[in-house]
């Protein structure tokens, strides 16, 4: 049984259903920790994990994520949390109004603690769209649409974790979980 530490039900949600797979189970660990300022997200991941491991010991993991926009140079990368929170999906599509370049990509990293700190990372491109579509998700789901798809991933459903940024970082970690065993 493995710890997930996260206040994101949506995430938890979304890596349970792909912990699954592997045969691995998860627990949602509610606490937050403290993000160091970086625009690494690797970095945030693993100084997040080093203050949990303190006093959660081995065998839990943390997630940290964001949406990396070409056209604001990277903004919001690891200020994700707090620019949803604060302007929102119209604040980004207002941001990007007269902008041609829609580029954007979410990354996310997930660090595991078994005594050693090791670090997974996703990547997924794709384009910002033009208004805010569907009603699944959570964040930015509906103003990003992956590249090679006419939905956003609020259009999606369950099918955002058949190719989502958290699919391919959570399928290398449990990958190297059941390859040693
Ligand atoms: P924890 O740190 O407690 O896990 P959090 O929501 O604060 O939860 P982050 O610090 O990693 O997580 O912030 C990532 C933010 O990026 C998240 O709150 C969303 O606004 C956005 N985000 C990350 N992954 C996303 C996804 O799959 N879909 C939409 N938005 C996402």
């Amino acid at each position: 049984m493995l710890r997930f530490v996260t206040t994101n039900r949506h995430k938890f949600r979304e890596i349970k259903a792909l912990a699954g797979r592997f045969g691995v189970e998860i627990v949602m660990v509610e606490r937050s920790y403290p993000e160091k300022q970086s625009s690494d997200l690797a970095e945030i991941a693993m100084e997040g994990a080093k203050r949990c491991a303190a006093d959660l010991g081995e065998g839990f993991f943390l997630e940290d994520s964001g949406l990396f926009v070409g056209a604001l140079n990277g903004f919001p990368g690891p200020y994700s949390s707090y620019v949803h929170s604060t302007i929102g999906n119209e604040g980004i599509l207002d941001l990007l109004i007269n902008s041609r370049d829609r580029s954007a990509y979410f990354l996310s990293v997930i660090c595991y603690y078994d005594g050693e700190f090791k670090v997974f990372e996703g990547r997924v491109e794709g384009t910002i769209a033009t208004e805010c579509r569907g009603r699944s998700g959570f964040g930015f789901d509906p103003i990003f649409q992956p590249s090679g798809h006419d939905s956003t991933f609020a259009e999606m459903g369950d099918a955002k974790n058949e190719f989502s940024h958290r699919r391919r970082s959570a399928e290398i970690f449990f990958r190297s979980l059941t390859d040693r065993v």
